[in-house]
């Protein structure tokens, strides 16, 4: 057997059945042998896969991510402010480049200072040079599940090298065709001034939200609701600016009932590739409603304004990214119609908001605290 289809054993072994990846040219047998045998998505940005990652192993399933080493530069914040600091499992196979016979001088600063940045982030890590290191990634993937932390597996090309698969033969050149017609739908829309603050929209849903799942988007927003309806299935984001959504896709994808994300502007527009991620998993995640809070600021750090102010419309953004079941809603009782219409999802629900925060307490709970409590709760739910 070669190495790759040894990777693929152990992945099945310890039961793990998403993949999140995002390719490098030395895993690319590893990828495609991972498109046979996984439930694999494809990602735009590798932060993402530790926010989808969250969210399945949340809903009680396992995942692997798989990218290149350049790939923990864009996923550190998201890695330690809510991977690490909420005690989630995520092995990640990285294609460690820049130190064996790296023909790219560009590949070289983050390959380098690699290891020296897990140890700096106290996260755990494992080399894998050697065709019997294979033992190593089974061992790293028991101290992710024993210890309940992200580790990284650095996978060095010297590895690959002795695969009995021969990577050196050209890529087979076929590809599906590529043709698909692109139809925005509602392509002009109009905004106007907002009625309601994000606090009064909250408090129109707390009939909608009780007993569902629901993640919240980091800062005032989650502060907001844990006063106006704090409830075990409630996940509160404390950092990972961002990812609000892309935990609430890896719950969906685990579970049948309905996620809600209450998630924000400048949180989508930080990381709108996720809105493309839903709509690439949509035949698994029809379960999964958006509640896109827009003030057109960055309300939890003063209100500053953002993009979406006078410049995106967030839902031809979303429909752009392949969402076909979109809203707009400004006052209390659109919101609440269209959250409780039983409609096809993935869904957007675009709520157009005033700037302003209530005046509201820091959650009094630890991320552990949030995290134990949602998985129990969400246990109970289908
Ligand atoms: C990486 C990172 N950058 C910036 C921040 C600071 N920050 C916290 S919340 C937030 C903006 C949130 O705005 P939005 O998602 O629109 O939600 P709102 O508070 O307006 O409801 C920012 C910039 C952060 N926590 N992390």
């Amino acid at each position: 057997m070669d190495l790759e289809n040894e990777i693929i054993e152990l992945l099945k072994k310890y039961k793990i059945v998403y993949a999140l990846t995002l390719p490098c040219a030395k895993i690319k047998r590893l990828l495609n042998l991972t498109e046979e045998n996984l439930h694999h998505i494809p990602l735009s940005r590798e932060e993402e896969g530790v926010g989808i990652s969250t969210g399945i192993h949340l809903a009680g399933k396992r995942s692997v991510m798989m990218f290149q080493s350049g790939g923990i530069g864009n996923s550190l914040n998201a890695l330690l402010s809510l991977a690490k600091v909420y005690e989630i499992p995520i092995p990640m196979i990285i294609s460690w480049r820049g130190i064996y016979k790296e023909k790219i001088e560009a590949q070289k600063p983050m390959g380098e200072y690699l290891p020296g940045i897990f140890e700096a982030v106290e996260l755990p890590y494992v080399l894998v040079e050697e065709k019997d290191d294979t033992k190593k990634i089974e061992e790293a993937f028991s101290m992710a599940y024993e210890k309940s932390i992200p580790i990284g597996i650095f996978v060095s090309p010297k590895f690959w090298e002795q695969s009995e698969y021969d990577m050196s033969k050209p890529d087979e050149e076929s590809y599906p065709i590529r043709k698909f017609a692109f139809v925005l739908g509602k392509a002009s829309t109009t905004i106007t001034e907002p009625k309601i603050t994000r606090y009064r929209a909250i408090q129109a849903l707390t009939n909608q939200l009780t007993n569902k799942i629901v993640i919240s988007n980091i800062g005032v927003p989650s502060k907001e609701l844990f006063k106006l309806s704090d409830q075990p299935s409630n996940f509160y984001m404390l950092g990972s600016f961002g990812m609000a959504s892309a935990i609430g896709l890896g719950i969906a994808l685990v579970k049948e009932s309905e996620v809600i994300v209450i998630d924000g502007d400048a949180s989508i527009l930080t990381n709108p590739n996720i809105l493309g991620t839903i709509t690439q998993e949509k035949n698994y995640c029809n379960n999964l409603t958006v509640l896109l809070m827009d003030n057109g600021a960055c309300g939890s750090t003063g209100n500053q304004l953002t993009l979406a102010f006078s410049k995106i419309d967030l839902e031809l953004l979303a429909r752009a990214y392949g969402f076909d079941n979109t809203h707009k809603a400004y006052e209390p009782e659109e919101i609440i119609n269209i959250c409780k219409k039983k409609s096809y999802g993935p869904r957007l629900l675009h709520i157009i908001l005033k700037p302003g925060n209530a005046d509201v307490e820091n959650i009094p709970l630890s991320a552990i605290k949030i995290k134990e409590r949602f998985m129990n709760a969400i246990r109970m739910i289908k």
